[in-house]
Formats: C-alpha cells, structure tokens, sequence
C-alpha cells in the first residue's frame, strides 16, 4: 500500500507495528499537523462509520484509538509552536459520562502550541470540577467536549448551572465534539447563556475563537 493508505490502515486496523517507522516516513514530506488531519483522521473516521453499522466491535474500536494517540504523541513533537506565550488561560474537559478524549486532546495540543495555557482536567467531568478549576487557574475560557448525543444535553445543563451560579458573564464557553451543530449551539445554546457560548467544528476553529473572544 502506498504511505498514506498504509496509515490510514494502521488506524482502522489498530495495528501499532511499525507505526512509528511509516510517520517518520510521513515527516520527509509532509507536516505533523497535516498527517494527523489528512490522514489519520480519515481512518477514525472510517472506524467510526463501521462502528456505526455494526461492523466493527468495541474492542477494536478502542485499539484504533490507541493506535491513533500513540501517532499523536509521536508527531507531536514536530508540530509547529509559536514563540507567543501567556495568551490566555482555557480550562479543557471531557464532560460527564463521556470517555472520549482524542478530539479534546488534540485541541489541548493545538492550543498549547499557540500559546495558551491549558489547564486539561480530562475526562467524565462534572460541572462543579470544571468551575472549581476555572475559578482556581483564573481562566479566561472554559472549553467543553463531548461525542456523545447525551453529552450535548449535559453541555446544555452546565451552562444553565453557571448561569445559575451567576457566572456566566465571567466565562465564554467554547464547546467541540461530533454530537454537536452549529445550530444547536449558536441558536439553542446561545439562547439560554447569559454568556458567550461558541461552537467548535475542529482544533483549529477552536484556536481562531480564543483568539477572538480573548484578543
Ligand atoms: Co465511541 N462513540 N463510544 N468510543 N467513538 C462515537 C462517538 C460514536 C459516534 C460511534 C458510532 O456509533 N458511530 C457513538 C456515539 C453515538 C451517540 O451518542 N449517538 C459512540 C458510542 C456509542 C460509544 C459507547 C457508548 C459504546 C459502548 O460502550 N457501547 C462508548 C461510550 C463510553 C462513554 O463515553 N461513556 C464509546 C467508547 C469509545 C472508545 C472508548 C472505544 C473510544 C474512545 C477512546 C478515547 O477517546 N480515548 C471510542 C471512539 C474512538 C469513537 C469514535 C469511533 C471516534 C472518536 C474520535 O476519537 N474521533 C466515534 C465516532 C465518531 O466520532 N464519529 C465514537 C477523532 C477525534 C479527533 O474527533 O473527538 O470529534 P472528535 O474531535 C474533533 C472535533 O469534534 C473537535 O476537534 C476535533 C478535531 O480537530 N472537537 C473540539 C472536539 N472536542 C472539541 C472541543 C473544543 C473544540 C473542538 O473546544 C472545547
């Protein structure tokens, strides 16, 4: 197979063999950042899809995911940094009941490289960690994800907590994950905020609105 098949196989397959030999590979022509989002995205994508339909069992689903971190981490030193630092503080988590942490991940690592400070409570988050770190690392944005249909609900129900605590106002949200659209959060969710809340199609959108809801 040709490189970039060969990678995307790698993903859906879960094959970790020789992984780390087909990037460096990757690395003489292309960008860290572009083979993550050309290609090993495409075969998360894939996995997704069979998952979907019944194809493919968990099991398999989560050595995908492994496989698709450790590529992650490999490139990870080979992605572009700005010398920019102390752009802003984020708090980042995975909220209630989810596990998935690949996307929110990659946005930790995006935003990093640009010079925010990010502050990544993991996963399965409850709201009351979620503000307790804010208030703590004084952020300046709090950043929610989520894959599941459930998770977007439970996004709905912490904004209306911090709407309840009477700190909407204090912190724009930023929400990221499969589940969500646009309309949901820039209609719906909008609605009910007494802050700002925006909506995240991937890591790189999610880096343009901090920098406009902190420049
Ligand atoms: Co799960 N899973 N999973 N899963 N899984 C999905 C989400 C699903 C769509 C698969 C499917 O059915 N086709 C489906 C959800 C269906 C639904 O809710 N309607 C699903 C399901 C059902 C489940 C379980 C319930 C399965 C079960 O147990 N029966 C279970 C849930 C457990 C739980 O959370 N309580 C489960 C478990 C798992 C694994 C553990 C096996 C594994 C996760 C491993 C991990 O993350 N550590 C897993 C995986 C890998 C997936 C799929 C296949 C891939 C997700 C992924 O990593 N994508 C996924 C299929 C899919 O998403 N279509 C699926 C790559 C990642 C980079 O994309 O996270 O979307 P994503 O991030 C993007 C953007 O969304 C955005 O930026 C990123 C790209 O730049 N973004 C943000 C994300 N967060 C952001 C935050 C921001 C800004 C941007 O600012 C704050």
């Amino acid at each position: 197979l040709p490189l970039d098949e060969r990678l995307k196989r790698r993903i859906i397959d879960g094959e970790r063999n020789g992984l780390e030999a087909d990037l460096d590979q990757a690395l003489e022509t292309r960008k860290a950042l572009a083979i993550v989002n050309d290609t090993l995205l495409d075969g998360m994508k894939v996995v997704g899809e069979l998952f979907g339909s019944g194809q493919m069992q968990l099991p398999f689903v989560l050595q995908s995911a492994e496989v698709m971190k450790n590529a992650v981490a490999h490139l990870e030193p080979h992605m572009e940094k700005t010398d920019e630092d102390g752009k802003g503080t984020i708090v980042l988590a995975t909220v209630r009941g989810d596990v998935h942490d690949i996307g929110k991940n990659l946005v930790d690592i995006i935003l990093t490289n640009n010079g925010y400070n990010v502050v990544n409570l993991g996963i399965k988050q409850p709201v009351s960690a979620i503000v307790e770190a804010a208030d703590e690392h004084r952020a300046d944005v709090i950043g929610m994800s989520g894959l599941l249909v459930k998770s977007t609900v439970i996004m709905k129900e912490n904004l209306e907590e911090l709407n309840q605590r009477g700190i909407a106002a204090d912190y724009p949200v930023l929400l990221g994950g499969a589940a969500l659209t646009r309309a949901y959060v820039e209609q719906d969710l909008h609605e009910i905020y007494q802050g700002e809340v925006r909506y995240a199609r991937d890591a790189f959108e999610g880096l343009r609105l901090m920098d406009a809801l902190i420049g």
